[in-house]
């Protein structure tokens, strides 16, 4: 087994916060199997923005305020950040066969109408809520500090 690795959640016009695979896990209020949304992908998932309403509305945020985007790290710094449209359907994968991720450990993000493949970031350990329009519409994925997102950006 790995280290027991927290997740920061952050939002600019909220707090940041650092979560348990678990504490993350008692906030979803919409638990479902990953295949619902991914086929021949199985494993306990949640969805990403009825997880952000129920922590928003729990830390005192205000209703109006909705997300532009959302940013994921991973502990390899691979980083993707995509639009609020586009993760409609997002999930964040946390078991499989009842156990901890064996590839993807502690989250894996995925968006399944998403862009990219590239955007389903295994290892999630960050998470950011962001309101900023200029960030755009267009996704964007790589490594962190190598090049820039842009040009590692491959698509599927
Ligand atoms: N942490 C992390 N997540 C990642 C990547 C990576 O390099 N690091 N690669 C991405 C890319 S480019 C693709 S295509 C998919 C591949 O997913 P797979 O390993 O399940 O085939 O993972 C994505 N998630
Ligand atoms: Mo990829």
């Amino acid at each position: 087994m790995q280290a027991d690795l927290r997740i920061q959640v952050s939002d600019p016009h909220l707090t940041n916060e650092s979560f348990t695979v678990q504490e993350l896990v008692n906030l979803a209020e919409m638990k479902l199997a990953l295949e619902d949304r991914v086929p021949n992908v199985s494993g306990d998932a949640f969805d990403l923005k009825a997880w952000y309403r129920s922590w928003k509305n729990s830390r005192g945020g205000q209703a109006e305020s909705e997300p532009t985007h959302v940013k994921v790290e991973a502990v390899d710094e691979f980083q993707a950040l995509m639009s609020w449209s586009e993760v409609d359907s997002a999930l964040i994968l946390y078991a499989q066969d009842d156990e901890p991720l064996k590839k993807g450990y502690p989250i894996r993000l995925y968006v399944p109408d998403g862009s990219s493949e590239c955007l389903n970031v295994k290892s999630v350990v960050h998470i950011w809520f962001l309101h900023d329009a200029k960030l755009g519409q267009e996704a964007t994925f790589g490594f962190k500090n190598k090049v820039t997102l842009d040009e590692l950006k491959i698509k599927k």
